[in-house]
């Protein structure tokens, strides 16, 4: 880094950006900034190269500032900037959304985009009512969610989402009708499964007593993360999404896989869907469809869905929903730029075949001190630790702080490390990332 790039550093106002998710107060009296990035590395502000175990935050799946993705961006900036969906728009959308529903589970073939995860959510759970609606079941509003979930920070989103921090302090202001199944995290069955665990396929049939209790003609949808990722990296037992999928067809439930964090290659297929041999209704992506170098979302749904809109007089609006930078010019030429670098390089396949040697890897990690769980599929792992007693999430934010010290990025939530690096990784670097996890979890207090 130049002189000037750190002179304009040490004048930085930090004060009036108030940071997402973030320990503001903490964060600025020890700021950690990030001033560029390269395929698995980030340089930070005092000149160090840091290994991206995150991928960003699960979302970097090609590595950074790829040459054919910011070329791209480059070239549509300088052709069109902006044009509206609304009754207009520009190629690079449709092209994007060829592209996402060529590699979305067969029969998904319409998508709608957005900017984020949590708009995607939102606009599937009013499709979802919408659905329901014009095929003359409108008493379906109820949606059920699932304890522990992370479906953006929408209302929508935090209505059926099920984790306790994000919730509490709007609980007054959730959307009604909102029912959550049990979450599947089980230490005592189910401690250091590889891969998939084998107890747990009969916790979706929480979903059968909640018909029960409602009736079935009053639920709209269900969604569930088929990983839960920002929770702490819960794989799904053997069977239970696919039990899932049979009640809901059972009792014309659309059932919404959350794949934000799973789309993209991460489990080692396209999408999870794959991965888990279960095709939902409707599924909603973010991060990597753009490799996260422009904020992009989509909700990709089934032909039968999106037909049943294309019915009243053509020049009916069919969905009363949209957003200004739906398929912005920028994110739908990342967009195609990124499917496009994922298919030449066959990324989804590499991190296929690097999940067995990432699986091994991660569960030589038990034993380690603080250790009590390890959780993995395709090129992601969770690192479960003991709580230092009364003060949860301090020893994993120690750990975090430790690894970035020591030239690697992790992620924490809760008292688990969460891991999840682009799908770009080599061995050596795996190796990188668990010998310093391995390290800072022997100096932990
Ligand atoms: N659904 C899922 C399953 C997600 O993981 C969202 C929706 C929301 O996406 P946006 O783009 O609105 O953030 C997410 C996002 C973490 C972490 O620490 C994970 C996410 C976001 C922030 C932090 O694991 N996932
Ligand atoms: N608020 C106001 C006053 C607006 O005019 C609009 C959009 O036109 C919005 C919010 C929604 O913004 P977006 O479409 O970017 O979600």
């Amino acid at each position: 880094m130049g002189t000037r790039e750190q002179e304009l550093l040490a004048q930085l106002n930090m004060e009036p950006l108030w940071m997402p998710f973030t320990a503001n107060r903490q964060f600025k009296s020890n700021p950690r900034l990030l001033v560029a990035a390269k395929d698995m590395y980030y340089t930070t502000h005092d000149g160090r190269q840091v290994l991206d175990g995150i991928s960003g935050l699960w979302a970097v799946n090609a590595g950074h500032c790829r040459a054919p993705i910011v070329e791209a961006i480059k070239k549509q900036a300088e052709s069109i900037d902006y044009a509206t969906g609304f009754q207009l728009h520009h190629p690079s959308a449709f092209l994007a959304a060829e592209r996402l529903a060529q590699i979305a589970p067969a029969g998904m073939d319409h998508v709608f985009f957005v900017n984020s995860g949590s708009e995607a959510v939102d606009t599937a759970l009013k499709m979802a009512l919408a659905y329901h609606r014009v095929r003359g079941e409108g008493t379906r509003t109820r949606f059920i969610g699932r304890e522990r979930g992370y479906h953006g920070v929408g209302f929508g989103g935090i209505s059926v989402g099920g984790m306790t921090a994000n919730r509490k302090t709007f609980s007054g202001a959730m959307l009604p009708g909102v029912d959550h199944l049990p979450h599947t995290h089980n230490l005592e069955k189910n401690a250091y499964s590889r891969g998939q665990p084998e107890w747990g396929a009969h916790l979706a049939d929480d979903l059968e007593r909640l018909v029960t209790l409602h009736d079935a003609s009053n639920i709209a949808a269900v969604i569930v993360e088929p990983v839960a990722g920002s929770t702490g990296v819960l794989v799904p037992p053997r069977g239970y999404l696919q039990r899932l999928r049979s009640i809901c067809d059972k009792h014309g439930i659309l059932l919404i896989f959350d794949e934000v964090i799973t789309g993209f290659g991460r489990t080692g297929s396209a999408f999870a869907s794959h991965t888990f041999g279960v095709t939902p209704d409707m599924i909603t992506c973010a991060k990597a469809l753009t490799n996260a170098a422009v904020p992009m979302g989509a909700v990709v749904v089934k032909k039968e869905l999106y037909e049943t809109f294309m019915t009243g007089p053509d020049s009916a609006i069919e969905f009363y929903h949209g957003y200004t930078y739906s398929g912005h010019p920028l994110a739908a030429a990342a967009a195609v730029a990124t499917l496009d670098l994922f298919k030449q390089e066959g990324l989804f396949e590499r991190a296929a075949q690097m999940a067995p040697y990432w699986e091994q890897c991660a569960h030589a990690m038990r034993g380690l001190p603080h250790v009590i769980d390890v959780r993995n599929i395709g090129l992601v792992a969770g690192i479960e630790l003991e709580p230092l007693p009364g003060k949860p999430t301090a020893r994993a934010f120690e750990a975090f702080v430790r690894a970035y010290q020591r030239g690697v990025l992790i992620r924490t939530t809760g008292d688990t490390i969460a891991l999840s690096p682009s799908l770009i990784i080599e061995k050596n670097q795996i190796d990188q990332i668990f010998d310093t996890v391995r390290e800072v979890l022997q100096t932990l207090p």
